[in-house]
């Protein structure tokens, strides 16, 4: 992606997915701590969709008390719009940038990025999105989305590519995870996913990692996808985040990460999922999220 080519936002403003309120403000927070400007500035050419049209908890049946697949009905249902919308705006030849929102939409943003080709997937997380049905201790579907995307999880939520899996796991890489839940982690153990964990950061760095981590989603594959949730940088640097984890990344390595995955050219779409402006303070998170994004499309400090 270079300047002077056209980036298409869409916010996605669902909490569905997610055990708490507030992430379904992250789209309007991210836009108002300057997006659409600071791309512009950058020279790339905006154009902003607006939001998906998303059910709200307010008015949506709840689910049974010991539901497995929270909301599974309308989530599926958004997931479905968002990958066909998705795979339009790269139709249109733009790269597509969603704003989250609880990571469910990845489902859908993904899947609808890889419709008409194959790419590799990048994870920032300091979760592992791993969880199924049997394995989710929440039975919230945020935690399940990179299962689904590898083909393991509901079928009303693996079809959305057009093939399953949407993304072949080689192809797939997880990054500064530091919180698996037991089955989740065996799944994890006994998947071909590329994990880097936090103890590889530290061990290796961030540079190490991320060239690994380029190396795998790029060989072999049109490009890549990436999904960044906010609560993988430290909670002190980002507190609005809807699952804070202790002892996370730091907003440097996270600027470090987005600017070698620039540099790769071969970035072809992005989420930035997790913000909630209820746990934020003086929109710092959603600041964060835009800074980060500046970084992973191209900006430099000198
Ligand atoms: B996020 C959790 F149990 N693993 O499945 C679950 F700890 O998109 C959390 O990464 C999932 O924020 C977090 O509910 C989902 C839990
Ligand atoms: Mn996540
Ligand atoms: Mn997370
Ligand atoms: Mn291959």
């Amino acid at each position: 992606m270079s300047s002077g080519s056209q980036i298409a936002i869409l916010g996605v403003p669902i909490d569905l997915g997610a055990g708490r309120r507030g992430v379904d403000m992250g789209p309007s927070a991210i836009r108002y701590a300057g997006l659409s400007r600071r791309l512009g500035e950058l020279g790339y050419q905006v154009v902003d969709f607006g939001n998906l049209t998303v059910p709200m908890v307010e008015t949506t049946p709840p689910p049974p008390p010991d539901s497995r697949l929270r909301y599974l009905e309308p989530i599926a249902d958004m997931c479905g719009r968002l990958a066909r919308q998705v795979a339009d705006i790269v139709q249109q030849g733009m790269l597509p940038l969603i704003l989250g929102g609880d990571h469910s939409l990845t489902i859908g943003s993904a899947s609808g990025s890889a419709r008409q080709r194959r790419l590799g997937l990048i994870w920032i997380d300091a979760h592992a999105d791993f969880n199924d049905e049997h394995t989710t201790p929440s039975g919230n579907i945020h935690g399940m989305p990179l299962a689904v995307l590898t083909g393991r999880g509901h079928p009303t939520l693996t079809g959305f590519a057009g093939r399953i899996p949407a993304f072949d796991p080689a192809h797939v890489v997880l990054i500064a995870v530091r919180d698996l839940d037991p089955l989740e982690r065996e799944a994890l153990r006994a998947s071909p996913i590329t994990v880097f964990t936090m103890h590889e950061i530290d061990r290796c760095g961030m540079a190490t990692v991320m060239e690994r981590a380029l190396a795998i989603a790029t060989t072999g594959t049109e490009g890549f996808h990436l999904s960044f949730d906010l609560d993988v940088v430290d909670p002190r640097e980002a507190p609005g985040v809807g699952t804070p984890v202790s002892s996370g990344i730091s907003a440097r390595e996270s600027h470090l990460a987005m600017e070698l995955i620039a540099e790769s050219g071969a970035l072809r779409s992005l989420d930035v999922v997790e913000v909630n402006p209820i746990l934020d303070e003086r929109n710092a998170t959603a600041q964060l999220a835009v800074d980060l994004v500046l970084s992973a499309l191209g900006k430099r400090i000198l």
